[in-house]
């Protein structure tokens, strides 16, 4: 089959998609999804105030609170003591928001706030062991170099940093890592250059940038990022209660064909997509092409990765009658949870994993 240069998908890159230039946000182009990895310079971005300008020879991680010894890092430092490497995708919890009627208020991601990459940095336990978690901790915040005032409602009281906690029990995961490269480079200012938290399973807003602060907390953390932002209502006691926004839904995303992309009738054609969702495995994708009437099985591709999304491809037939057909994909993952067809109303503007329709037209 002849393919243009500029199909999407076919290797050449068209360049982020901005979705607000200051802070910098940017968002991939997910009908172009090719590579498992994506690299840094295709990765989308989210931030929340002005990138910090920070040099490695300067930079400090200082870890103190509820701990025996408080500690300091240097770069140097922290790149000498034994690293590992993680696959994990990361998704902003505002992906998708797009899709919500009535239009939402927020960024408004469609598909592509979200990409898979390799992670290497210090295991976070291991910084946490050295400094002596006390007795009494149940959290551990994360600061980020970055501050500002958010004026738009809800108001910060001031110039606060981005600033986000962990339950102590998943700060200890082994999967947890500070980091300083991204797919074998070192970070890139955008993506939290020099050092960033990088939690798998959770999240965006969880893998703090330009960390520079650990404090293990004796008491939870109830700061503007997981209260005023970045929370949703749980239940407890049928009481809704506010909760911070954590561990990924399980949802998959159509990348090939794109909405409105015009199809030629009577034809094969691969449906090719990726799922995700948090630590649980995908245990399968379907894909609907009649408007989710009837749902038939996608092959996975590849291995399945903890905390790392899985490829997934469909055989289609395109219809021999031309109109506009509407193609879904749905995921469940190997716990059980299925994609749900609605957007639940608790989960406010976050966690956004209604099955999706992208309409094509066959021609
Ligand atoms: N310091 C800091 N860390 C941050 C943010 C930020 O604004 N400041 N944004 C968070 C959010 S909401 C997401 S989704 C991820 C995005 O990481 P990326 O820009 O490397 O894709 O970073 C998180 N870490
Ligand atoms: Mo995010």
């Amino acid at each position: 089959m002849q393919v243009p240069a500029s199909t999407p998908g076919s290797g050449t890159f068209p360049g982020l998609i901005t979705r607000e230039h200051e802070p910098l946000n940017l968002e991939l182009p997910f009908p172009t999804l090719t590579d498992w990895l994506i690299p840094a310079n295709q990765f989308y971005v989210r931030s929340h105030f002005a990138i910090p300008q920070l040099a490695a020879d300067e930079w400090r991680l200082h870890i103190g609170g509820a701990v025996r010894q408080a500690l300091t890092f240097s770069y140097d430092e922290l790149r000498q003591l034994p690293a590992r490497t993680v696959a994990a995708t990361l998704e902003c919890a505002g992906n998708g928001r797009s899709r919500l009627v009535p239009k939402a208020k927020g960024l408004l991601w469609e598909q592509g706030g979200v990409g898979n990459a390799e992670w290497t940095g210090v295991p976070l336990a291991r910084l946490l062991e050295q400094a002596g978690v006390a007795a009494e901790a149940v959290e551990v915040i994360f600061e980020g170099a970055d501050k500002g005032s958010i004026n738009d409602e809800p108001k910060s009281p001031g110039v606060i940093a981005f600033a986000r906690s962990l339950p102590l029990a998943k700060a200890l995961a082994n999967e947890v890592l500070v980091v300083y490269a991204m797919n074998g480079q070192p970070l890139t200012p955008e993506h939290g250059f020099p050092v960033r938290l990088v939690v798998p399973g959770w999240y965006g807003m969880a893998s703090v940038k330009w960390l520079q602060n650990i404090i293990v907390s004796p008491t939870p953390f109830d700061g503007y990022w997981q209260t005023l932002e970045y929370a949703y209502w749980h239940r407890v006691h049928g009481q809704p209660t506010l909760a911070p926004v954590a561990e990924m839904q399980v949802k998959a995303e159509i990348a090939r064909p794109a909405q409105y992309e015009v199809l030629p009738a009577g034809a094969p054609y691969r449906v090719f997509g990726a799922a995700w969702g948090g630590a649980s495995e995908i245990a399968q994708v379907e894909v609907s092409t009649d408007g989710g009437h009837t749902w038939q099985p996608a092959r996975l591709l590849g291995e399945a990765v903890p905390f790392a999304w899985r490829f997934w491809e469909f055989a289609w037939a395109t219809p021999s009658v031309a109109g506009r057909y509407q193609l879904s994909a749905r995921a469940t993952d190997a716990a059980g949870r299925v994609q749900p067809a609605e957007h639940n109303p608790d989960f406010r503007t976050y966690m956004v994993t209604k099955i999706a329709v992208i309409e094509v037209v066959v021609a």
